[in-house]
């Protein structure tokens, strides 16, 4: 993963440059915002940012690409300008390529290839990583599609044939990345299994990327009765998350608030390494 690696478990901090993302839809979506976050993440300790401009939160709809460039392209042609090492979180082959032309040094796909033809040229030809989620379908009815028979079992299954044709198309074996994704297609107690067996995402021998940050699962467990308990006072069930990841050899978490799994990670490698 070239300079993406660290000797630790690094850390992706996320700015969603859009108006309905679950945890911070709407702070981020003016441009000079979202660059001053981007800087503040990587001063919080973020070693990469994630931009995107398409909400994949349970029951989103989609925008177009004009709108999901306008939102995109200047953030990233930004923070990349300032030396920020930058994902792009998207699933169209034209942002994907739009955001590496204008710095972006990684594609980070929930859809792993499946959502555009288009996507897995676009990595190939460019030579950049790839991030390979595990997706079924769009967000509007992806929680509809939450059968299993062994969900661990299943999502590796599916995992592989994404990098399949990954590698069909082109793509070098070592530019891929691999997610689990947690709370796509997967109710909260999948979440939960999925998490519990991260070692077997880990031998599928990919850098694993995990992104437990804010969600609803976490909301869910934390819940006080029937009220979920609110996106910002997540952040210490997050850092436990990111911490146990990073214990299981993830490659890199995704937050929202990078500092304190920044801390985390660091102690993982500390107790990870010899003396
Ligand atoms: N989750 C979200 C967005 N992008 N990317 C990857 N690779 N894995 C994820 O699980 C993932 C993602 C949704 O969360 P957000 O609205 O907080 O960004």
């Amino acid at each position: 993963m070239g300079g993406l690696s660290a000797g630790r478990c690094l850390v992706m901090g996320v700015i969603n440059v859009t108006p309905d993302s679950f945890s911070d839809g709407g702070k981020w979506l003016d441009a000079k915002t979202a660059i001053a976050h981007g800087v503040d993440l990587v001063d919080g300790g973020a070693d990469l940012v994630d931009v995107g401009g398409e909400s994949t939160r349970p029951g989103a709809l989609r925008i177009d690409a004009a709108e999901e460039l306008r939102r995109v392209i200047p953030v990233v042609k930004a923070l990349a300008a300032q030396g920020v090492p930058i994902s792009v979180d998207t699933m169209r082959a034209t942002v994907a390529q739009q955001s590496l032309d204008a710095g972006a040094l990684i594609i980070n796909d929930v859809s792993g290839g499946r959502a555009d033809p288009d996507m897995f040229g676009v990595a190939a030809r460019s030579g950049k990583p790839l991030v390979l989620m595990h997706w079924r379908e769009h967000s509007r009815a992806m929680q509809n599609n939450t059968h299993y028979d062994d969900v661990v079992a299943d999502v590796i299954a599916e995992l592989r044939l994404q990098i399949e044709a990954a590698h069909e198309a082109g793509i070098a074996d070592d530019n891929l990345i691999v997610d689990p994704g947690l709370g796509f297609s997967k109710t909260g107690e999948q979440n939960w299994t999925v998490l519990r067996h991260l070692d077997a995402f880990a031998g599928l021998g990919y850098p694993l990327l995990v992104a437990a940050s804010r969600k609803r699962f976490l909301g869910e467990l934390l819940a006080d009765g029937e009220a979920f308990r609110p996106t910002d006072g997540r952040e210490a069930a997050t850092v436990a998350l990111s911490t146990i990841a990073a214990e299981h050899g993830a490659w890199c978490v995704r937050v929202h608030e990078p500092a304190a799994s920044a801390d985390a990670v660091r102690v993982v490698a500390r107790l990870r390494s010899e003396d």
